[in-house]
C-alpha cells in the first residue's frame, strides 16, 4: 500500500470506530451528545490515532485491538479545541472551517461536550482492561499524565500567562512540548506500551515522537503565515497579528524552515532500530512536514 491509501485506511478505521462508540452515547441528552459528534466530526487530520496505531504495528500485524485507545486519543484532542475555543480562552469562532463547538451550541454546552469527550475516552479504554490489564494501566497513565497538567494542561496554562510578553527559545520548546508534544508522545508510546516495547525501544520512539511533535508545531506555525486560509479553514496572519508566541515570531521564517527540517530528519533517525517495520511512520513525517493545513 502507498502512503497514501494506508493512510486513508487507518483515518476510515478511526472514523467507525468513533461512529460505533458515538452510537452508544447516544442514549444520553441529545445537545450534549450532538456537541461531542459535531465536533469529532468536523475534519480533523486524525494524526493522534494514526501515530498510535502505526506504533502498535511496529510490533504487531493488526491495530484493530487497538482502535479504542485510538479513538481517545482524538477524544481528548477533540475537548482540548472545544476548550481551547471558548470565549474564555482563545476565542474563536471557526475552525476547521466551520463554526466552533460554542459558536453553534452555546458556551455552557461546549465546556460540557469537551468534559464527557474527555470522560468517554477513558471509559472506552478501560472496557478493553480485561485483555491486558498490566499493558492497558501502562497506557492509560501515559495518556492521563499527558493530557493533565504535567502535559497538555500544563502548556496551555504556560500559553495562557505568558500572552504579551515574548519567550526565549527554549520557554517556547518547553510550552509546546507540553501543549502540542505531550499528546503526540503519548500516542506513540501508548501504541507501543499496548504492542509490548521494551525499555530501549520506548526511549527511541520517545525521542522519535519529540522530535516529530516539534516539527508537528513548527509547521503550524509555518503555515499560519504561509498557509491559505481556505485550505486551514481559519484566518492565516492570527499569530502574527496578537502577540503569540510562535516559532516564526521567534526566529523568522527561515530559520524556523531549517529547523523544520532539522527536526524530521532528527525524528526519522530514532526509527532506525525498527528497520523496513518503520516505513510508514517515516514516510508520514515527511508527508506532515510538507503539508498544506
Ligand atoms: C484547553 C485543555 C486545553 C488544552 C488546549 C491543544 C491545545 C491545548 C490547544 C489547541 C490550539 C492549538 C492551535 C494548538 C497547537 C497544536 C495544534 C497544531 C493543534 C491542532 O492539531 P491538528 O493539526 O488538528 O492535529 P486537526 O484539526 O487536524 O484535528
Amino acid at each position: 500500500m502507498s502512503l497514501t491509501q494506508e493512510l486513508e485506511h487507518k483515518i476510515k478505521l478511526v472514523n467507525t470506530y468513533l461512529k460505533k462508540y458515538m452510537q452508544r452515547a447516544a442514549a444520553s441528552p441529545p445537545p450534549v451528545c450532538e456537541a461531542m459528534e459535531y465536533s469529532l466530526f468536523a475534519g480533523g487530520k486524525r494524526i493522534r490515532p494514526v501515530l498510535m496505531m502505526s506504533a502498535y504495528e511496529l510490533f504487531e500485524s493488526d491495530c484493530i485491538p487497538v482502535m479504542p485507545f485510538a479513538c481517545a486519543l482524538e477524544m481528548i484532542h477533540a475537548y482540548s479545541l472545544i476548550h481551547d475555543d471558548l470565549p474564555a480562552m482563545d476565542n474563536s469562532p471557526l475552525r476547521r472551517g466551520l463554526p466552533t463547538s460554542h459558536m453553534v451550541y452555546g458556551e455552557a454546552m461546549a465546556v460540557l461536550a469537551g468534559d464527557a469527550l474527555l470522560n468517554f475516552a477513558f471509559e472506552v479504554c478501560l472496557e478493553t482492561a480485561e485483555t491486558d490489564a498490566s499493558r492497558t494501566l501502562k497506557a492509560l497513565a501515559c495518556i492521563a499524565n499527558a493530557s493533565g497538567v504535567h502535559g497538555m494542561i500544563g502548556g496551555q496554562v504556560i500559553d495562557i500567562s505568558s500572552e504579551g510578553q515574548k519567550l526565549v527559545y527554549d520557554q517556547l520548546k518547553i510550552l509546546h512540548a507540553k501543549k502540542t508534544g505531550a499528546l503526540i508522545c503519548a500516542a506513540v508510546l501508548s501504541g507501543a506500551i499496548l504492542g509490548g516495547a521494551d525499555a530501549v525501544q520506548l526511549e527511541s520512539l520517545k525521542a522519535f515522537a519529540q522530535n516529530f511533535g516539534l516539527a508537528f508545531q513548527i509547521k503550524d506555525d509555518i503555515l499560519d503565515v504561509e498557509g491559505d486560509s481556505a485550505t486551514l479553514g481559519k484566518p492565516t496572519g492570527n499569530d502574527a497579528q496578537g502577540l503569540k508566541n510562535t516559532y516564526v515570531s521567534l526566529l523568522g521564517l527561515e530559520k524556523s524552515k531549517y529547523l523544520l527540517s532539522e527536526y524530521t530528519k532528527k525524528a526519522q533517525d530514532n526509527l532506525s532500530m525498527f528497520g523496513e517495520k518503520a516505513k510508514f511512520l517515516l514516510e508520514l513525517t515527511q508527508f506532515l512536514a510538507a503539508r498544506e493545513k
